[in-house]
């Protein structure tokens, strides 16, 4: 095995660990949280252990109003203050019709309900703190890729992101951390955002559906089947057709289609001819993710690292879901073993 060039920077940070929710509604019952501290403890240690990367731990909380350039500052607001208030994690369960309330008032709980989609994103006394960080490591890739500080940043990100829209969380994420790198990237030319979690990126479509200058591109179940059942149908082209691409893909889809899928997605980006690509980097697509049904092996995972980085645009990895948590060292390795 020949020595890599260069090793690609992770961000991380350790804090992710006080936003540990046990328990998610499921069926009529509770089961245990997907969305776990060791996913990202596992990613890390694989990770240092296979010389292929350079941690940096970041611990800078994110300003303010650089989440409200993607979210609303109302929602910010909530979140913040339902997060210091609570003791126990709380969760979500009156929805209010938006179209029929005059005015959002007080209550946390009308509050929480307002500004979530589903009931699997609860508030822990940390929670907020935990995704500010977690913000925190995608925005400061960005600004490392902006610098040229290198071609391909990796931001371990926990709790992930891409569920979360302008003025709604859901689906474990609660700040959307892929977003609000793009958000900074944008200013400074054209942006390709490449998701390739096993769910569609309900937040992240919804947040640059009129963006020109972000083509955002997801890989995907059939919503039809798959959560978030509302999004990810090949119709929703964006509101300028053609910034908006979304290719949904059957149960159990193994990897010759997924690779189709994926040159798919790679030809119109490359067409798109961006300054900047981020990709959401989803490891639930593994063949045994507890909560997902494709099929890809571990090393599929290292073609597809190979496939993205072989556009050889300035690339910023955000991490996304994944859940077969012992295995996610050994997915990440591959993956970034391929981009390098
Ligand atoms: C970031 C991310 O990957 N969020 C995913 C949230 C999915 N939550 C709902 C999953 C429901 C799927 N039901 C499958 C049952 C398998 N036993
Ligand atoms: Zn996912």
């Amino acid at each position: 095995m020949t020595t890599p060039a260069a090793k690609i920077p992770v961000l991380y940070n350790t804090m992710h660990h006080l936003h540990a929710p046990t328990k998610e509604y499921a069926n009529g019952g509770l089961v245990d949280y997907p969305e776990q501290p060791e996913r990202a403890n596992n990613i890390l240690t694989a990770l240092q252990a296979s010389g292929l990367v350079k941690g940096i731990e970041v611990n800078h909380p994110l300003a303010l109003d650089i989440i409200q350039a993607v979210h609303s500052p109302d929602m910010v607001a909530t979140l913040a203050n339902i997060s210091a208030e609570v003791e126990d994690y709380f969760y979500p369960a009156v929805f209010g019709v938006r179209s029929t309330m005059k005015k959002l008032k007080h209550s946390s709980a009308g509050r929480l309900g307002y500004y979530s989609f589903d009931v699997s994103a609860p508030l822990g006394k940390h929670s907020f703190e935990a995704a500010r960080m977690s913000a925190s490591l995608a925005f400061r890739g960005a600004q490392m890729l902006y610098n040229d500080d290198a071609q391909a940043v990796y931001a371990l990100c926990r709790p992930p992101g891409h569920h979360a829209g302008r003025d709604f969380i859901g689906g474990y994420c609660y700040l959307n951390n892929a977003a609000i790198a793009a958000a900074y990237l944008r200013t400074f030319g054209k942006v390709a955002i490449l998701d390739i979690d096993y769910h569609h990126g309900n937040g992240t479509q919804h947040i640059f559906w009129e963006d020109e200058k972000v083509f955002f591109v997801s890989i995907h179940a059939d919503p039809d089947l798959e959560y978030p059942h509302c999004n990810g149908y090949a119709d929703e082209v964006g509101a300028i057709p053609g910034t908006n691409l979304n290719i949904p893909l059957p149960f159990g889809t193994e990897w010759p289609r997924y690779q189709q899928a994926l040159e798919e997605a790679l030809a119109a980006i490359h067409h798109f001819a961006p300054d900047y690509l981020v990709i959401s980097l989803g490891f639930d697509t593994y063949a045994h993710d507890p909560i997902a049904t494709f099929k890809l092996s571990a090393e599929d995972f290292g073609t597809m690292g190979r496939a993205i980085a072989a556009l050889g645009l300035a690339t910023l990895y955000v991490q996304e879901g994944g859940y077969a948590v012992k295995a996610l060292g050994q997915l990440a390795t591959h993956f970034f073993r391929g981009v390098l």
